[in-house]
């Protein structure tokens, strides 16, 4: 049998592409960020796909994952002593940790997990900010970065200087995949969520009939995640999930789900928008606080926003 090969010299883990990216603090956090993704990722494998028999801060009831991998991520944040304070979707309040660190974190621990017992690809989220939250933007994060769990783990990540592409080798390593993700401004795909909307919205009917009418082609999948890291994989496409009958606001989560997708888009090409403004500029008032949310490439974005008639 052939000895394994060396690692190649040409490969880029995730540690040496943040050394010219990011301070050395945030690298190492980013880097503890990625080992809890690794546990994650190990936990999907290993863990009973079903109910916890308990409900987080939105009365969601959580599965035995969702669970899991909050308590993997606050560990692992914990022992890095970098984080003043986290705030996740799993918990009511905000949690404070290391009083005098320099970063808040943000994060859904794992988007689309009503999805692990189908097993769709599912999803961690994180912005990472300097200090406090609430009263900040998204602009403001220092870094943000997504884990997609699918049949490969790939890392997405950027601390202002691109949008990352980093896949999970056998040995537990994130290697480069892609140095520059970058988002055409037209779209050929399209990811309608809250298709109830429509029932009380006819703008939102128009805009699926131009869509149709374009030929464009549905791709959603249930997990945020992997609908927008289609849009980032493929430089296209665009992801709405407005209000509705159920979620005025929409359902979606502005400080954990939507801040870091809208900095991690816009560093690609892209942009986000809640039909009126931009994600980006659009101030954290609350932990709990939903969004309407459309994403991807900046023209079919402007086209979204035009139909819904609230720009
Ligand atoms: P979750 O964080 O509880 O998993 O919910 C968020 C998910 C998103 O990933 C996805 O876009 C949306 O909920 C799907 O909602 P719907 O079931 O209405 O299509
Ligand atoms: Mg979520």
């Amino acid at each position: 049998m052939d000895a394994p090969m060396p690692p190649s010299a040409s490969r880029i883990s995730l540690n040496k592409h943040l050394f010219e990216r990011a301070p050395d603090r945030l690298r190492h956090l980013i880097l503890d960020i990625a080992r809890a993704a690794k546990y994650i990722h190990y936990a999907i494998r290993t863990t009973e796909a079903g109910l916890a028999g308990s409900r987080n801060q939105f009365g969601e009831e959580q599965v035995k994952l969702d669970v899991l991998s909050n308590a993997i991520i606050e560990q692992h944040l914990r022992e890095s002593r970098l984080v003043a304070r986290y705030i996740s979707e799993e918990q009511k309040d905000v949690v404070e940790l290391s009083p005098e660190a320099p970063y808040s974190v943000v994060f859904d621990p794992l988007d689309g997990s009503s999805l692990v017992d189908v097993n769709f690809a599912i999803g961690s989220i994180f912005g990472v900010y300097e200090g406090e939250v609430i009263g900040k933007k998204p602009r403001e994060q220092v870094a943000a970065l997504y884990v997609i769990y699918g049949p490969r783990t790939v890392l997405v990540c950027s601390s202002g200087h691109g949008t990352h592409e980093f896949i999970l080798n056998d040995v537990g390593e994130f290697i480069l995949l892609r140095e520059h993700l970058g988002i055409g401004d037209a779209a050929k795909v399209f990811a309608p969520g809250n298709l109830h909307a429509m029932v009380e919205d006819a703008p939102y009917r128009s805009l699926l009939e131009a869509w149709l009418q374009d030929n464009m082609s549905l791709r959603y999948s249930g997990c945020m995640v992997a609908d927008v890291h289609h849009i980032l994989s493929k430089g296209q496409g665009v992801f709405l999930y407005p209000g509705g009958p159920t979620y005025p606001e929409g359902k979606l989560r502005h400080v954990f789900e939507c801040g870091p997708f809208a900095y991690l888009v816009d560093q690609a090409g892209g942009s986000s928008s809640d039909g009126a403004q931009s994600i980006l500029e659009k101030e954290i008032t609350a932990i709990d606080q939903r969004t309407p949310f459309i994403i991807g490439s900046k023209k079919e974005v402007e086209r979204v926003c035009s139909f819904l008639g609230r720009v």
